[in-house]
């Protein structure tokens, strides 16, 4: 158990275990993997993942494909555009949206497996979706409802769901939905214990690229955004979070790591990339 010494000691490590898995299984965690992870680190994803469930946790892992995206989208001569974060999906782009999420998602899931650990393919069924604004963003969907029978369905027999960010219209149509919306929206019906997610950078980073420790947005917030660093996607992951937190319990919290950190920041006490608190 090379994750384990790298860790915490090991009585750390079980007051954590004992304590998770006393929890309602399928509240103990959501993991939001975003597409650079699945591109840059794989491996360390996998073997984070396959550790939960050794030790009998199974987290809820949603994946985006955003820059797996905007490569197939730019091979196929499709240029991108974005409107306050989001891709402008036309009819052409949704195909090869629905084609890459659907090789992300078996791309991990294959992955978990050839590690030996459990995992369940999820590409539909759980994100019932609306048009955001048809006219500006085209196929582009927010979640309206959150149907977690493919998920539970899969913690009942301890395999990881592994869920892929589209959604589907009541009437039957498929749209493009952002990954950490998607897990926003998860996340305010599931109400996990632990809210983790998975980027390359490891943490929201200072103006001189390194990981801030914890951010306590009712005292940090606004001086936050006002700072000169803070750029576009960074903003936009704060601002989610923001309101994320807004609509959970005073004393839930948000993990920002890379896949190498993700037991330490489940097992330790201190942790590992951010901690954002309400
Ligand atoms: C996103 C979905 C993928 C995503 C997109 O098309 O890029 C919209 O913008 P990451 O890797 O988590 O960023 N959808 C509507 O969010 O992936």
């Amino acid at each position: 158990m090379r994750l384990l010494s790298s860790m915490g000691s090991a009585k750390e490590i079980q007051q954590y275990l004992k304590r998770f898995s006393q929890l309602d299984a399928k509240r103990f965690a959501v993991v939001k993997v975003g597409g650079a992870v699945l591109r840059d680190d794989l491996d360390a994803l996998t073997s984070s993942l396959a550790f939960l469930q050794q030790v009998g946790l199974t987290p809820i892992v949603l994946h985006g494909a955003g820059p797996q995206l905007d490569e197939e989208l730019a091979a196929a001569g499709i240029v991108k555009q974005t409107v306050d974060g989001l891709r402008v999906t036309s009819p052409q782009a949704l195909a090869i949206v629905r084609r890459v999420f659907q090789a992300q998602n078996l791309k991990l899931v294959e992955a978990l497996q050839a590690v030996d650990a459990r995992a369940t393919s999820i590409l539909s069924g759980v994100f019932e979706a609306d048009y955001i604004d048809r006219d500006r963003l085209g196929l582009v969907g927010e979640v309206v409802r959150v149907n977690l029978a493919p998920i539970e369905a899969s913690i009942r027999v301890s395999s990881i769901p592994v869920i892929a960010s589209l959604g589907e219209t009541a009437g039957g149509q498929i749209l493009n939905v952002n990954a950490d919306f998607a897990a926003n929206e998860l996340v305010q019906v599931l109400q996990p214990y632990k809210i983790v997610f998975l980027t390359g950078a490891g943490g929201l980073l200072d103006g001189d690229g390194k990981v801030i420790d914890s951010i306590n947005l009712s005292s940090e917030y606004e001086s936050l955004m006002a700072q000169p660093w803070i750029e576009g996607g960074m903003r936009l992951k704060l601002e989610q979070i923001k309101r994320l937190l807004d609509g959970l319990p005073p004393a839930s919290s948000v993990s920002i790591t890379r896949p190498a950190e993700l037991a330490k920041e489940l097992f330790t006490h201190r942790g590992s990339g951010t901690l954002v608190r309400r």
